[in-house]
């Protein structure tokens, strides 16, 4: 007797193996589906929640860890989704229901299109999101690009190598950098957008932690919003978003550039960036921002060592898990130099394989500096996903 071993990280494996074995194509990709191994962690819980879960666990044949106020299940997804529905799970937990019905759905069909003011970007295929920095100080192309022509050309190029959305800022958020006023920040960027907006170059969104500039931004023809401080900068950022029917990318940090670097302590790191983020998100909510409007980013570089970068990289499901398409922006940064040796001038080809690494883990856009490099390692990454 043949023993061979099926890949478990893509549906796919059981798929092709069921359909080589007779099943029809729909009952083959449904069973596939259900087939998919999911773990989640319960936090907090009862210690009557913790008992019912262990007798579920053993009577569903799931695996269950538990200890003062949490519980941990593993299981595939279709003997998890009872759990999920109000008449099928037991009456102590109730209270699990809705959430991990919300996080079941996102396993079985991710979002697939992320909806920005009159127009959307759909996201079967990487959305490469290039920067177009008008800063004197970004890390790595501060003032190359600070005149209008400079920046313009700029994003032409990335235009041509593949952007699907271009990404304008005015202010350097490296490690330690300092306060841009709004008014500067608006001479800066204001007429950048203005510009690609006229040549009908692809949708720009902008780099912003202020409301006024976010206003500016979209008034100019900006579709959406990329703030760095996950809406903690300045509480009146959403209701802008939400007014203008904007694209808003709510990105993981702590504290400020200036202060950041200091906060980077964390018991179980991608656990608690899709906490907060799911904080932020809230925020956004509550602000009136639609949920199809949002997009979410772990923030690599921004409050993390680079091993803290690297386990956020690798466990990037647990953001995925939120239910919002996640956009990486790993362009360059530190923790690249930390495994590679190699300085912020030579980092695109790392940068081209971490963002192929985040595809396979479920991120759909891709902010990065040099676009041709790494739309070549996504096409790659994109080619192993079943077409199905
Ligand atoms: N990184 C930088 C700036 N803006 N926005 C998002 N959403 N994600 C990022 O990772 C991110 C960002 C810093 O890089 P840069 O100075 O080269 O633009």
């Amino acid at each position: 007797m043949n023993v061979t071993a099926l890949a478990a990280h893509t549906p796919e494996a059981v798929r092709a193996a069921l359909a080589a074995h007779g099943w029809d194509a729909d009952p083959a990709w449904f069973a596939a589906t259900g087939l998919r191994p999911v773990v989640v962690l319960l936090d907090p819980l009862t210690d009557n929640e913790r008992e019912a879960l262990v007798h579920w666990g053993v009577r569903a044949g799931a695996d269950v860890l538990t200890g003062p106020g949490w519980g941990l299940i593993a299981a595939t997804l279709s003997r998890l989704a009872p759990l999920a529905r109000p008449d099928r799970a037991p009456a102590e937990l109730a209270a699990v229901g809705a959430n991990l019905a919300r996080y079941l759905t996102t396993v079985a069909e991710p979002p697939r299109r992320w909806s920005l003011a009159h127009a959307a970007l759909s996201l079967d295929q990487p959305v490469l999101v290039g920067v177009v920095n008008v800063t004197p100080d970004s890390f790595s192309d501060g003032g190359k690009f600070s005149t209008l022509e400079q920046a313009v050309a700029h994003a032409e190029r990335l235009a041509a190598d593949g952007a699907g959305l271009l990404d304008v800022g005015g202010e350097s958020t490296r490690p330690g950098a300092g306060f841009v006023p709004e008014a500067e920040e608006c001479r800066r960027v204001v007429p950048v957008i203005a510009e690609l907006v006229r040549r009908r170059l692809p949708p720009v969104s902008v780099d912003t932690r202020k409301a006024a500039v976010a206003r500016a931004a979209l008034d100019a023809g900006a579709v959406a919003v990329n703030d760095v401080s996950g809406l903690a900068f300045d509480p009146q950022l959403p209701g802008v978003v939400a007014e203008r029917g904007a694209g808003l990318v709510v990105m993981h940090m702590r504290g400020t550039p200036e202060t950041m670097d200091g906060l980077a302590r964390y018991g179980d790191v991608a656990a608690e960036v899709a906490q907060e983020l799911g904080a932020a998100i809230a925020r956004a909510e509550a602000a009136g921002v639609a949920a199809e409007r949002i997009v979410v980013d772990p923030g690599f570089g921004f409050a993390k060592t680079p091993e803290q970068n690297f386990r956020v990289l690798d466990e990037l499901a647990t953001i995925v898990g939120l239910g919002y398409p996640v956009l990486v922006g790993p362009s360059r940064k530190r923790f690249l130099g930390a495994a590679t040796g190699q300085p912020v001038a030579d980092r695109d080809r790392a940068t081209a394989v971490a963002c192929a690494l985040a595809w396979e883990r479920g991120a759909r856009l891709f902010r990065v500096h040099d676009v041709a490099l790494a739309r070549e390692a996504l096409r790659v990454a994109a080619a192993l996903d079943s077409t199905r």
